[in-house]
């Protein structure tokens, strides 16, 4: 079953480049509950946020993770909008269950970068079906926009994921990650995509897609962002050679097990999966665990 929002052509785009740019996927009605949301964050932010900009560096860069676990914008957007569908849509998947949400905010100024990188080597998931959903809160123009490489999901290649703000590895040397090349140097050897976006477009794009963004250093407004995760058939636990990031804890999942209980909740396609996303991950007594 398709959501509206979602051609064929939309998913046979997002299967060869790994990324698809969809208009209008969300109305106006989500957009300002998610904006509500990104304002209550910015003012008191989570345990899990960082601020992404180093001492003495000039603007303002806050990355925040698992809002949906304190907000209930969040949780509304993620149990009740269209974006399961669309996710379901185009991973071809019979089932689209939650992995987790974060924000990018950068404030006018802002020249730092978000890092070229995988998502999915920092999860602790193995698996095609991980889609991530990047939803601009403001206008973007292209130099402010994500970057993504088509194609590069079918690179086979997994890059040693880095801490946005240090740089420092997550995993030790002599694992199966690579260092990833310095993009930066050698962009016009890639075929980069990018999008002049309005709110309500999205990006979605594989786990496997090698991207990152530039700062905000021109634009006289900010650039709020959320990213989304969605996993589907085959996604799977996976363990890696240290600690993932986030690092869910108390899933009970085993390597090669399905991401798909009650802590990883189906949100679509049925009426059941919504239910099933008020268990442990939503409830207001939560018993979830996570650490960066
Ligand atoms: O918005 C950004 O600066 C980066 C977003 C990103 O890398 C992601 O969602 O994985």
């Amino acid at each position: 079953m398709n959501h509206s929002a979602v051609t064929e052509r939309d998913i046979e785009t997002y299967e060869r480049d790994g990324v698809a740019c969809i208009r209008g996927a969300f109305s106006k009605e989500w957009l300002d509950l998610l904006a509500q949301g990104v304002e209550k964050d910015i003012a008191k932010p989570g345990p899990l946020h960082t601020v992404q900009q180093g001492e003495g560096d000039v603007g303002f860069f806050l990355t925040d993770f698992c809002m949906s676990q304190r907000l209930p914008e969040f949780r509304r957007f993620i149990c009740e909008s269209p974006a399961g569908s669309i996710a379901g849509a185009l991973m071809r998947s019979e089932r689209v269950n939650f992995f987790y949400d974060a924000i990018w905010v950068k404030g006018t100024g802002t020249p730092k970068r978000t890092r070229w990188h995988q998502d999915q080597p920092y999860y602790s998931v193995d698996g095609e079906h991980m889609c991530i959903f990047w939803l601009p809160l403001d206008p973007v123009s292209k130099d402010v926009s994500l970057e993504l490489i088509r194609g590069s999901h079918k690179w086979g290649r997994w890059f040693q994921p880095e801490l946005t703000r240090s740089g420092k590895d997550l995993y030790p040397e002599n694992t199966a990650f690579e260092r990833m090349p310095d993009i930066q140097a050698e962009r016009a050897k890639h075929d980069i995509a990018s999008f002049d976006m309005q709110p309500g477009d999205i990006i979605a794009f594989h786990g496997m897609v090698v991207h990152g963004a530039p700062g905000n250093p021109n634009q006289q407004h900010r650039r709020r962002a959320l990213s989304t995760i969605w996993l589907g058939d085959d996604a799977t636990y996976a363990e890696r050679p240290g600690p993932v990031r986030p690092l869910f804890e108390g899933h009970g999942l085993k390597p090669g097990d399905a991401m798909d209980n009650a802590y990883f909740p189906r949100v679509w396609p049925s009426a059941a999966g919504a239910a099933a996303a008020k268990g442990p991950r939503f409830a207001d007594n939560s018993s979830f665990r996570v650490s960066i």
